[in-house]
């Protein structure tokens, strides 16, 4: 036993100062899935202590010394502090990485406009919280809904903090279509590679297999494509992607948590650490007009790669009409609720 506990530990190298850690939300349900991920080193890395600042807002307060509690109890060797708070000095303070999370719900009847609006004042504060007290690096990973746009709000109230820095979460997503492709075709989700979903985290939403392969039971590397019927990809394929969020909320009576947890650290790892050769990820980040024809100042979702700490959109796949026609749609949609989100408007 002793001998077992030794060996495990000697996993964990902690050479590296610790960094910080912004999760928003801390006592929500996605919170309580994705503490674990961070604190346990998926994330970060086995060698990156942190230190955790849990926020969410001041009638939680109660619930969010419970998860602290609980984070003590994990013993995480990885973990140097934790702090937990609703005053946003203290929880942006010199974090290095921030997952916002906490935002408003949608209730039954809201529309997307009144989600837009409930939650934009939230993304005022925390673009403003970023640009007077986070690290100047900070890598920023909106999960919040409606997530592209509130990255959005926050990018422009945080005028220091390169664009670069910010992006919103369609790897859930993409990690979703990736493992209904597996499951067509019979194999498992780590053969797929290269699943993408394009432009907003939203039904219009453009998950395309166009350019995925998967590994043969006889090691041959082939395009999904050439498996995989054209009706199936448009008329099965992209809506149980689309509609997978209702689907989840239907079954369970509560939205997905544990799968939403799982892709922010997808994210957040490879925008850290790296994305494999040749392998793409799904990511929404600032356009600058330079991809696919989407227009500048919108938080639309990429194939992109992470190198270094950096993230760079794929900028050379041949996009099918069909799809391009899908693109524009969602990119539509995202020019709607940044006007809604962001009157008078005038670029980032
Ligand atoms: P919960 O309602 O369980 O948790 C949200 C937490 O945020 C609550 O504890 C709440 O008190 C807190 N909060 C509210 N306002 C805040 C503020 N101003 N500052 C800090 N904290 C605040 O929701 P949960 O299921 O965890 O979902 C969180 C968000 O993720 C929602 O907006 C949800 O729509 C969104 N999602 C986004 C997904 C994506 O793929 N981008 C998928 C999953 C999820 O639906």
């Amino acid at each position: 036993m002793h001998h077992m506990a030794q060996s495990q530990q000697q996993n964990y190298k902690m050479s590296k100062s610790p960094i910080r850690v912004l999760i928003s939300g801390a006592a929500g349900q996605i919170g309580y899935a994705l503490i674990p991920l961070v604190a346990g080193g998926q994330v970060f890395g086995l060698d990156q202590p942190v230190i955790l600042h849990l926020l969410d807002i001041e009638p939680m307060k109660q619930v969010l010394q419970g998860v602290v509690m609980e984070v003590d109890d994990g013993a995480y060797p990885l973990v140097h502090g934790v702090v937990a708070t609703s005053d946003y000095q203290q929880a942006f303070n010199n974090v290095q990485a921030a997952f916002l999370v906490g935002g408003f719900p949608r209730k039954a009847g809201m529309e997307r406009k009144d989600l837009l609006e409930k939650n934009r004042p939230i993304f005022v504060d925390a673009g403003q919280a970023l640009e007077k007290y986070a690290d100047r690096n900070v890598k920023v990973l909106v999960v919040a809904n409606p997530a592209n746009t509130n990255c959005l709000v926050a990018a422009a109230h945080a005028p220091s903090i390169p664009k670069k820095n910010f992006s919103a979460m369609t790897r859930l997503d993409s990690n979703r279509a990736q493992s209904q492709v597996a499951q067509k075709l019979g194999v498992a989700p780590v053969k797929v590679k290269n699943v993408l979903v394009w432009g907003n985290h939203s039904v219009t939403q453009v998950p395309d297999v166009s350019y995925a392969t998967f590994e043969s039971a006889d090691s041959k590397q082939l395009p999904v494509a050439g498996s995989v019927d054209e009706a199936w990809v448009f008329g099965t394929f992209q809506p149980t992607v689309q509609k997978r969020g209702a689907a989840v909320i239907s079954a369970r009576g509560l939205s997905s948590a544990m799968s939403a947890a799982n892709a922010a650290k997808d994210h957040m790892r490879d925008w850290f650490l790296g994305t494999p050769a040749g392998e793409y990820v799904s990511m929404s980040v600032v356009s600058d007009g330079s991809a696919y024809g989407v227009g500048k100042d919108i938080v639309y979702s990429f194939p992109c790669v992470c190198k270094g700490g950096e993230y760079e959109i794929v900028k050379d796949l041949a996009v099918s009409d069909k799809i391009k026609e899908l693109l524009k749609k969602t990119e539509q949609e995202l020019v709607e609720e940044r006007s809604e989100a962001l009157p008078g408007f005038s670029g980032l």
